[in-house]
């Protein structure tokens, strides 16, 4: 396999940076995860945007400029013959000194790993997937906004171990009020009486690739949506619960914290974003 390192491609076994990086010795840095389909990387320049967006908030100063990694990004899918896969994309702010002072990184690190995905089962979109909410809460935004997607992810990563525990996939992270921040690695969106809800970013969630695609797709099938707080009670009297992001794509939910969400089978509103962004996906993109 071929990874895109800094400025070339390099064979996995090669792939190397320093035990002096600060995105390994403190989680200095920023990552975004993306998808290829048929042949076509899905959103990238809004991923890369976000990724400016996030190197901006940490002030990291990435020397490449977004056509440059538009380019590697798709020469990394090429190296490695991939049609279908998941695209991790890495910034660190490099190799410094151990101490928390940025003042000896001098050179942040891109690193590109292009590889197949492990997709969620197919029964998942079929029957829906069963959620719990777990104790472990989304960082305020004073703190470290979630918007910025850094390579600090503790408080996702034992929410997730949380659900796992307990027999889940997935967990609904509230944020330090006590209302619906997201999930540890997907946005967060309820139907109620025919409107579509998701909390805002302010509210602890990540600017999802996909949440914004599932917004155009209910301006595409005319159904009104607005970003509120909701808390778990809304969730639980919820007509229909689905969940986005880049790897889940959009899967329903049908139970959270033992309710059952409206029947108990994936909604009918739910499938119709499934469809239009099985369609979408097909057809958008950049073209390796
Ligand atoms: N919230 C969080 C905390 C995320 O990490 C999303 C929402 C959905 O955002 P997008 O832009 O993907 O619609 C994410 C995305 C992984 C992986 O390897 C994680 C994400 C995306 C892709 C892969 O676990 N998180």
């Amino acid at each position: 396999m071929k990874i895109f390192l800094n400025d070339t491609l390099v064979d996995s076994t090669e792939a190397k940076i320093s035990v002096f990086d600060h995105g390994l010795l403190y989680g200095d840095g920023i990552f975004e995860g993306i998808r290829l389909y048929n042949g076509c990387v899905f959103k990238l320049d809004a991923h890369l945007e976000r990724l400016e967006y996030s190197a901006k908030a940490i002030m990291l100063k990435m020397p490449w400029s977004r056509q440059e990694i538009a380019d590697a990004v798709c020469e990394t899918c090429r190296a490695n013959n991939l049609k279908d896969g998941y695209i991790r994309l890495v910034v660190t702010r490099g190799e410094g000194s151990l101490g928390l002072s940025i003042q000896n990184c001098k050179r942040p690190q891109l690193i590109i790993i292009a590889d197949t995905i492990q997709l969620y089962p197919e029964e998942f979109y079929e029957n829906g997937l069963s959620i719990i909410t777990v104790p472990t809460r989304r960082c305020n935004p004073a703190a470290l906004p979630p918007s910025v997607k850094s390579l600090n992810y503790l408080n996702n990563i034992l929410a997730k171990i949380e659900a796992q525990h307990l027999g889940y996939h997935e967990a609904i992270m509230l944020n330090d009020q006590g209302y619906v921040a997201e999930c540890t690695g997907d946005n967060v969106f309820i139907i109620h009486k025919g409107e579509l809800i998701t909390p805002a970013a302010s509210a602890g969630a990540l600017k999802g690739i996909t949440r914004d695609t599932a917004l155009e797709i209910a301006d595409e099938l005319g159904i009104p949506w607005r970003e509120a707080n909701m808390t778990r009670y809304d969730v639980w009297v919820a007509d229909e619960l689905f969940l986005t992001g880049t790897a889940a794509e959009i899967v329903p939910i049908v139970e959270v914290d033992a309710r059952s969400i409206g029947n108990g089978k994936p909604g009918a509103i739910t499938a119709r974003f499934l469809e239009s962004f099985r369609r979408r996906v097909s057809v958008e993109g950049t073209m390796l």
